[in-house]
């Protein structure tokens, strides 16, 4: 087996996994430079109305290079685990961050979707429709509020996840990043933010990709500007399904 099937078959069985150190530092960093003065701007309108619970925000990230760069969204180890899960057809519809401020606490286990895809048969389990790619702006360490999730727990249904995991039944894994790992994940997989305890934010950036037929927009995305559009190759515009803006 290749290490990308290695990697397919835990996204299979686990719902998740981690590519360790693999953006280089330096294009973290400058994302980092660049958007934490955006992200303060951000908190200075928005800091009193938190919309993941209290000192969470979900906020969208910008497409102005550094903030983007195409590395993150074309990686061919990425896509071709993402496209290995799902199929060669996928497309990239939501760029944002999760920041966890200092205060934050435990958040209840939930999965990311509004609507099952089938609202008369929400138990269904079915192969992932939309896969989460994330990594972090500081390093994510037990301090700074990682990630937790249920590996597997996308294989069972909801209510028998949640069920399992109250009563203390289910394996419950923290997730912390170095600078340059990548985490990917099924948003099916029963997960939670965990206390920010450190002084500082904690800044989780995600792009999420979904099947070319899968249509949601729940989250807020920035409009990606005309030159960064046009700078990208025809195939690479084709993975992008974002609003493209008059600059
Ligand atoms: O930021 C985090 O650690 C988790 C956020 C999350 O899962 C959510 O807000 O849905």
């Amino acid at each position: 087996m290749t290490a990308i099937q290695d990697e397919i078959g835990e996204m299979r069985g686990a719902g998740y996994s981690v590519l360790r150190a693999h953006f280089t530092p330096h294009l973290i960093d400058a994302c980092r430079e660049a958007c934490s003065p955006l992200f303060l701007a951000y908190l200075k309108r928005h800091g009193s109305r938190p919309n993941r619970g209290p000192y969470r925000h979900f906020l969208p990230m910008s497409f102005d290079p550094p903030c983007f760069a195409p590395q993150f969204f074309f990686d061919d180890t990425i896509l071709r685990i993402v496209r290995g899960v799902m199929d060669d057809r996928v497309v990239a519809d939501q760029w944002g961050c999760d920041l966890a401020l200092p205060g934050s606490e435990y958040q209840a286990f939930h999965l990311d979707y509004r609507r099952p895809l089938f609202a008369e048969e929400p138990g269904l389990i079915l192969p992932a429709h939309a896969l989460i790619v994330s990594f972090a702006l500081a390093r994510v360490t037990r301090e700074n509020g990682p990630l937790e999730v249920v590996p597997g727990s996308h294989r069972v249904p909801r209510e028998e996840a949640l069920r399992a995991v109250d009563a203390g039944g289910a394996p419950v894994q923290a997730v912390p990043l170095d600078i340059g790992d990548v985490l990917i994940r099924n948003p099916w997989v029963l997960h939670r933010g965990t206390p920010n305890t450190s002084g500082a934010p904690r800044p989780l950036v995600s792009i999420r990709y979904v099947r070319r037929w899968y249509t949601d927009d729940s989250r807020e995305v920035d409009r990606l500007p005309r030159s960064v559009w046009q700078a990208l190759t025809p195939a690479q515009q084709s993975l992008m399904r974002f609003p493209v803006g008059d600059r």
